[in-house]
């Protein structure tokens, strides 16, 4: 079920299948606490994907620009806590991959309804570019786009659906990615979003 998309970067297809109405309980638990919500970018456009965090820091973008939080700005309250099925899921993916020792400290939860995009970027706010990333995604199915560390580098599509965990790190960590327009449809786990973790050791 492993499948290689470039060198540092793997697939791991359905690895999050049985954890996932788990994974779904305690998103529901951060949420409760620190809602969705379509934060701004630096320019002032409002983002499509809807989001929230849990974990020591959280990622957070307004006028200001992009940064790690340790309060949740909207209820300026601590973020909630990383569950531990994140951590440990997380942890699992990364070591199979051989990033033994990956823990995160921070993770975003983004929510996709139909239309909602995220557009090629790269992620450079943590601190410590040497720890991979693992994202976990839940629901509809998406196509990731998976670009060089150029801009200009031609995007591969790649589909991404409910249960499949990625790990990018070494060479992959500071590739340009992003999503396209989420598809409209109803999931069994989701209705009609996708859910996305992205867990990262940020601080
Ligand atoms: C490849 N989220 O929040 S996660 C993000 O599906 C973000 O919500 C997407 O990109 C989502 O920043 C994709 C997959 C991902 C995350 C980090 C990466 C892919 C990556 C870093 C380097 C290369
Ligand atoms: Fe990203």
């Amino acid at each position: 079920y492993l499948e290689p998309i470039a060198e540092g970067a793997t697939l791991l297809r359905g690895f999050a299948v049985p954890a996932a109405a788990t994974l779904l309980a305690a998103i529901e638990s951060v949420v409760q606490a620190a809602p969705f919500r379509h934060m701004a970018t630096p320019g002032g456009r409002r983002m499509s994907v809807a989001m929230t965090n849990c974990g020591r820091g959280g990622w957070v973008t307004d006028h200001r620009g992009y940064r790690y939080t340790a309060a949740d700005p909207l209820t300026q309250r601590p973020w909630p806590a990383l569950p531990a099925v994140f951590f440990d899921l997380a942890a699992r993916a990364a070591s199979t991959v051989g990033f033994a020792g990956f823990a995160p400290d921070a993770c975003l939860i983004n929510r996709y309804r139909p239309g909602a995009r995220l557009t090629l970027h790269q992620d450079r706010d943590e601190r410590d570019f040497k720890a991979p990333i693992v994202s976990v995604s839940l629901g509809l199915p998406a196509v990731f786009l998976f670009g060089g560390v150029q801009r200009r580098d031609r995007p591969r599509r790649i589909r991404m659906e409910s249960g499949d965990v990625a790990v990018w790190g070494g060479p992959a960590r500071l590739a340009y990615h992003g999503i396209a327009p989420l598809v409209d449809g109803n999931h069994p786990l989701t209705g009609r979003c996708r859910i996305n973790l992205t867990l990262r050791k940020a601080l």
